[in-house]
């Protein structure tokens, strides 16, 4: 520990703080915009600067390390003014259109003109002009409202290691952008949508698709079904000002029905599907000596990645589709003849947190009935606008369940949104199907939490299941590397693209840096995941009636002909 005083007020810190660090402990609050925690931590856009006694000029405050006897001024004039004159600076060529940019009203940028009491911008500068990349099918990115805080870029490069952002030129001209200024989808972008969740501004976003949605609703002709994502339920009330980890689940049905959709259903019940037929994938290759390990492959933005970066592993993805394209495929085949309803005239929407999943449902394969299993797919953001936009008042919902006749899941197909979800839901089938027996022990901890690779080895009859789970795609890379290099072997890998999993995916509420850098959003959302899965009255794949009704009544068995077809999918190298 160290002492320090901040303000005047004497403090004793821990000696690896920083100013920032230590301030916040003392409840003194000092702006921030580039920095991150963990993440970008890189005293770039000095609105952070304080004064340090001693010092010949202002510092910022995110890296500049606390000693023993450091005198440290928040507020000083100085400070003030440096502080106004580096927004002001930034500001003048940012393109002010508020009230029409979609973080109005949850940008960083904003905040600091209002905490700053920033009135007046002394300064003109000239903007790019820069045209709109929105060719990529899920991200648009606008570098007329880019501050160059670089967080992107670092998350882009340093968590995700796919480094297809950086900046380009120099001084006046610096531009976040592809090498060469091209498009995110002439490179090999994996489109998980990271690099919009810590963009303090506009400059990244979603590709929109809430106008198509509205169109489909407003269509006489279209029976119009909704499917929602494990994830969006532990994060959705963060748009309505719930707190984080707060489970809306009945809200968010109920929301869904007031918007028009002819049914709602829960993207859960499909990735119990998806267990039945991915458990069977993998005892049929430890048993026929297949391809080993077997790689999920529900997480969109990790096939493309290992599509561009890793296509030695193509032969070991599950040949699975994820659950949301089987639901998409179920609904347009079997509901469709259950239903009698002509399956060009079923428009399926699914609500995600992924970007992703925009680029995985127009992949050209995914269409097995002849039409896209999948038609529309927003994120979480865009369905809290649209919620905002019909006037519904979200938090006095009352209770309302998904519709039959598939509105059954499990625990475990909830917990698919968190890292090593998938792994522990087919750990509970397999386990099962190869024991014979019930177990009754079926939470895997060794799988759960937010450590970057984990590890563990399951005794399942007389098989030694090894397994691993990586999250976020700077640790796919290490795994898969240590795979390679033969320094490590597994029957079973689960890898997500997003750091945490689908509960911090691409598409979820944006947090600001005030918040989440202090709090593990991973953390607190996966916790109410597994609340739902220990609320639920059903919690292994296998036993959801649902799922029993859909092998009874239409595919015969896991892995038959007819699931192939519409259940599963290939790749491409
Ligand atoms: Fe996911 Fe999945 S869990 S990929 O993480 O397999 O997006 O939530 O919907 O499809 O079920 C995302 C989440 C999601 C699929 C499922």
């Amino acid at each position: 520990m160290v002492n320090i005083t901040i303000d005047n007020q004497k403090l004793q810190v821990p000696a690896n703080y920083t100013i920032l660090e230590a301030a916040r402990e003392a409840n003194i609050e000092i702006p921030t915009l580039c920095y991150l925690k963990d993440i970008n931590e890189i005293g770039a856009c000095r609105m952070c600067v304080v004064e340090v006694k001693g010092a010949r000029s202002l510092q910022a405050a995110c890296v500049y390390p606390v000693s023993e006897g450091l005198e440290i001024y928040t507020q000083s004039p100085a400070v003030r003014e440096a502080r106004k004159v580096t927004l002001e600076l930034i500001l003048s060529n940012h393109d002010k259109k508020c009230l029409t940019c979609v973080r109005n009203g949850n940008c960083e940028l904003q905040k600091l003109s209002e905490d700053l009491n920033i009135k007046d911008i002394r300064f003109e500068g000239e903007s790019g002009n820069y045209s709109l990349d929105n060719f990529s099918p899920s991200i648009v990115r606008d570098p007329n409202k880019c501050v160059l805080c670089r967080r992107c870029v670092s998350m882009c490069k340093n968590i995700q290691k796919v480094s297809v952002i950086d900046t380009n030129e120099r001084g006046f001209k610096t531009i976040v952008a592809p090498a060469f200024n091209k498009s995110l989808n002439e490179v090999p972008c994996t489109m998980c949508g990271q690099c919009i969740n810590v963009c303090p501004v506009g400059a990244l976003k979603e590709k929109e698709d809430i106008d198509r949605v509205w169109e489909a609703l407003d269509n006489p002709e279209l029976h119009v079904v909704v499917q929602t994502a494990p994830a969006v339920r532990v994060a959705l009330g963060e748009e309505f000002g719930m707190p984080i980890g707060s489970r809306v689940t009945s809200n968010m049905v109920a929301a869904l029905k007031r918007l028009g959709f002819d049914k709602v259903f829960d993207t859960d019940t499909a990735a119990d599907l998806t267990i039945m037929e991915e458990g069977t994938e993998l005892i049929d290759r430890i048993k026929n000596g297949g391809k080993l390990p077997l790689i999920t492959s529900c997480s969109p933005g990790w096939i493309k990645f290992c599509e561009h970066t890793y296509p030695e592993f193509i032969e070991n993805l599950s040949s699975c589709k994820s659950p949301h394209e089987m639901f998409g495929a179920v609904l347009k085949s079997y509901y469709a003849e259950k239903e009698g309803i002509d399956p060009s005239k079923v428009f399926v929407v699914s609500v995600m947190p992924c970007t992703a999943k925009k680029f995985e449902a127009q992949r050209p394969e995914l269409a097995s009935t002849g039409f896209p299993d999948v038609d529309a797919v927003l994120t979480t953001r865009e369905l809290a606008r649209m919620i905002k936009e019909a006037g519904i008042d979200f938090k006095q919902l009352p209770e309302e369940n998904f519709d039959d006749p598939m509105g059954e899941a499990t625990g475990a197909g909830v917990i698919f949104g968190a890292t090593g979800g998938v792994m522990e839901a087919a750990l509970r089938t397999v386990a099962e199907i190869l024991t014979g027996k019930s177990i009754e022990d079926i939470e895997y901890n060794e799988v759960r939490g937010v450590e970057g690779i984990k590890e563990a080895t399951i005794e399942v009859a007389d098989l030694k299941l090894k397994a691993a789970v990586a999250h976020g795609l700077g640790n796919a890379r290490k795994l898969l590397d240590k795979i390679k290099a033969g320094e490590a072997e597994y029957h079973f890998v689960e890898i997500m693209a997003c750091p945490g999993g689908c509960v911090n995916g691409g598409g979820q509420p944006i947090q600001p840096s005030s918040v989440r850098s202090w709090t593990d959003l991973r953390v607190e959302r996966a916790k109410a995941i597994y609340e739902e899965d220990r609320a639920l009255p059903i919690r292994k794949s296998h036993e959801n009636p649902k799922v029993k009704m859909l092998y009874d009544e239409y595919f015969g068995e896991p892995g038959s002909e007819k699931a192939h077809k519409l259940l599963h999918t290939h790749y491409e190298k």
